[in-house]
């Protein structure tokens, strides 16, 4: 039962527009009250009613290493008896700011934001400002936080300049958003070719994991960068969810590209606050104070999420987890798979990594045309039964689940299970 949690809902939406922190926690995607959590540990979360989980949101990514990692816990109590903000530099931002660039050689400077929004949005300015170009090419389903430059729809035609995606945007900043689709590079060239010479950056998801999971084909980002290098466009590796999750060099690695800028976010913040964008240093010091473009933050490098950042990442490094948390994620998926063609459910399963994805489609799902036809209501039907069976997915057709090291085999057993029994009963 959801008593407490919908008695909170009840009382939030009074003081909360929607009663959410963040438009997809309302649970509207998945026609049902939210629920509400009181803790985590490991592979586990507990609602306010006593419910436990296993849970693939893992806060949307942050939790590679599972909730409440005792080694994270045991740092930030370290760092927060010394103080919890001081808005003045720190040694643990710069032993951080090291450690990240050690790991990907294509981001010799990185700047310390408070979310992926405030990266993404930062990395934009900056190269607008370093090639005093207006426009950028995003693509249709990838999703780079609620900034104005990238609440924007695609226009009639691919042709046409970006549309506002939400009241509040203005044209004018719509009309310097262009918008491509994702694997179709043939989008990409003929938006440069109309737009010569006007065109900052490029931005992309390498790998798109907010309209489900859809992975690049056919040498993709190999062209992006090749199209973005003749034509003098920064290619933006938006590495929020991709960056240290997608091996530990993110997808950059993962791919071999090299981008001009990438953003970071989630797992660098261990599940506290922070996003980052980093790159070539000629780039980076086109930021104030040494250079023009501004930006800023009064949290920015707060030493707590420092502190817990920089612990997760150098237990991933160390620990180098990233052939065990494959292994489950295949295992996970292959049992998923197993599952529905037993059922005979049209189904198209993504995965990279510890990312996956479903969808009730009887299609592969190679761009976001072919992701929106899939069949949302079974998956309302299949949320909400996976939710009864103790297992917590993220509350939309249109995210991922993320696999984490605190998963145990019992936990993907016990999963493999509740996925049968939940798509069956889904089945009409
Ligand atoms: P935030 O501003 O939410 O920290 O990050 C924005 C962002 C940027 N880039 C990518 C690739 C992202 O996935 C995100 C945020 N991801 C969503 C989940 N898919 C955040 C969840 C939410 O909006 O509550």
């Amino acid at each position: 039962m959801l008593i407490k949690s919908e008695e909170l809902f009840k009382k939030s939406k009074y003081v909360i527009p929607g009663g959410v922190n963040s438009p997809v926690r309302s649970f509207n995607s998945v026609s049902m009250d939210p629920v509400y959590i009181s803790r985590g540990k490991g592979s586990k979360i507990t609602d306010v009613d006593g419910n436990e989980y296993i849970d693939y949101v893992g806060s949307w990514g942050p939790l590679i290493l599972g909730h409440s990692d005792d080694r994270i816990i045991d740092k930030l109590t370290e760092y927060t008896a010394r103080g919890t903000s001081f808005g003045a530099n720190t040694e643990i931002e710069v032993k951080f700011a090291e450690l990240i660039s050690s790991i990907y050689p294509s981001i010799e400077k990185i700047r310390m934001v408070n979310s992926g929004t405030e990266a993404t949005m930062s990395a934009v300015r900056l190269a607008r400002g370093y090639t005093g170009k207006n426009k950028i090419i995003k693509f249709e389903g990838c999703y780079h936080g609620h900034g104005d430059s990238f609440l924007i729809k695609a226009g009639s035609g691919l042709l046409t300049l970006g549309i506002p995606g939400s009241p509040g945007v203005t044209p004018e900043t719509a009309a310097n958003t262009l918008v491509a689709e994702y694997n179709n590079i043939q989008s990409v060239e003929e938006l440069i070719s109309t737009h010569k010479g006007e065109i900052a950056a490029l931005i992309v998801e390498p790998v798109m994991a907010n309209a489900g999971l859809i992975l690049p084909e056919n040498d993709f980002l190999t062209k992006l960068r090749e199209l973005t290098s003749k034509n003098n466009i920064l290619l933006i590796f938006d590495e929020v969810i991709t960056g240290f999750r997608v091996t530990l060099g993110g997808a950059q690695n993962f791919y071999k590209i090299t981008p001009d800028l990438t953003t970071l976010g989630k797992i660098i913040g261990g599940g506290l606050p922070v996003g980052a964008f980093g790159g070539k240093k000629e780039i980076m010091d086109y930021l104030a104070p040494v250079g023009p473009v501004y930006q800023a933050g009064t949290l920015s490098g707060n030493p707590l999420a420092m502190a817990a950042g920089y612990e997760t990442i150098k237990i991933l490094k160390e620990e180098s987890l990233y052939n065990e948390l494959q292994a489950k994620t295949r295992k996970l998926t292959d049992g998923i798979k197993k599952n529905l063609v037993d059922l005979g459910i049209p189904h198209c399963v993504n995965s990279i990594e510890s990312i996956m994805g479903l969808f009730f489609t009887d299609h592969k799902v190679i761009d976001f045309s072919s992701a929106i036809d899939s069949d949302a209501n079974m998956f309302v039907r299949y949320f909400k039964n996976m939710l009864k069976n103790g297992i917590y997915l993220a509350p939309s057709p249109f995210e991922v689940g993320f696999i984490s090291a605190a998963h145990s085999d019992e936990d993907i057993e016990k999963t493999i299970e509740a996925n049968y029994k939940s798509l069956k009963e889904a089945q009409i």
